[in-house]
């Protein structure tokens, strides 16, 4: 009898792909503890490029947010506040880090937005006079309450806290983009009632109610 030995031979190839540029992309949620905003580059570049230990790092220009420290990257502000750093829906800081190789690193840290806005308006009354006898559907700008959060967790709707039958059949609250307008469904009757006291509260895409004007 005959026994064949067969050996196989597995070449371990690592595909480093940090040629030119090496990209390094964290997702982030703002708010996260500034102590967890430190990253060891070489950690960061593991199994990227070959030798990481042996590489020096330096930010290309000084930035408002990151420091270098040897091979440590770090947040330098108090606190991730996503609506501080940026005024708009997508936010992302990126840096460029020199490494005295052929290399650069393009990092790239994305904030994710949480609900830490509540609604707010800046008034908590606004006295409106209005004719009587206006058209159907006339229209009647409201303030806005602010809420910096994203799209994701800004202002879904505003209501009526008193919501009465006798609101509900009069007046109506139309949100478009920015503004907010009070919608006279039905004519006015100055000699029928002279006032009516409304309030309002806004509601982002969380639930947070804001105050009441
Ligand atoms: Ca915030
Ligand atoms: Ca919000
Ligand atoms: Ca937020």
């Amino acid at each position: 009898m005959q026994f064949y030995f067969y050996f196989f031979l597995f070449p371990i190839i690592f595909a480093y792909d940090c040629e030119e540029i090496c990209n390094i992309t964290l997702s982030i949620m703002e708010n996260t503890p500034i102590e967890k905003l430190k990253w060891n580059l070489i950690d960061l570049l593991y199994n990227r490029t070959s030798s990481p230990e042996y590489l020096q790092f330096s930010l290309s220009n000084p930035s408002d947010y990151f420091e270098i420290n040897s091979t440590i990257l770090k947040f330098r502000l108090k606190e991730l506040d996503r609506e501080q750093i940026c005024p708009n829906d997508e936010c992302l800081i990126q840096l460029q880090i020199f490494t005295q190789t052929s290399f650069i690193i393009i990092f790239q840290m994305i904030i994710l937005d949480e609900n830490d806005w509540k609604p707010l308006f800046t008034q908590d009354y606004i006295y409106l006079n209005i004719r009587e006898n206006l058209p159907m559907n006339y229209p009647v700008q409201l303030p806005i309450a602010d809420d910096y959060d994203s799209i994701k967790y800004n202002i879904d709707h505003y209501e009526f806290i008193n919501n009465t039958d006798e609101i509900e059949r009069i007046f109506q609250l139309e949100k478009s983009h920015d503004e907010l307008q009070l919608k006279l469904i039905q004519k006015l009757d100055c000699e029928l009632k002279n006032n009516y006291q409304l309030y309002i509260i806004a509601i982002d895409k969380g639930g947070w109610k804001s105050n009441v004007l």
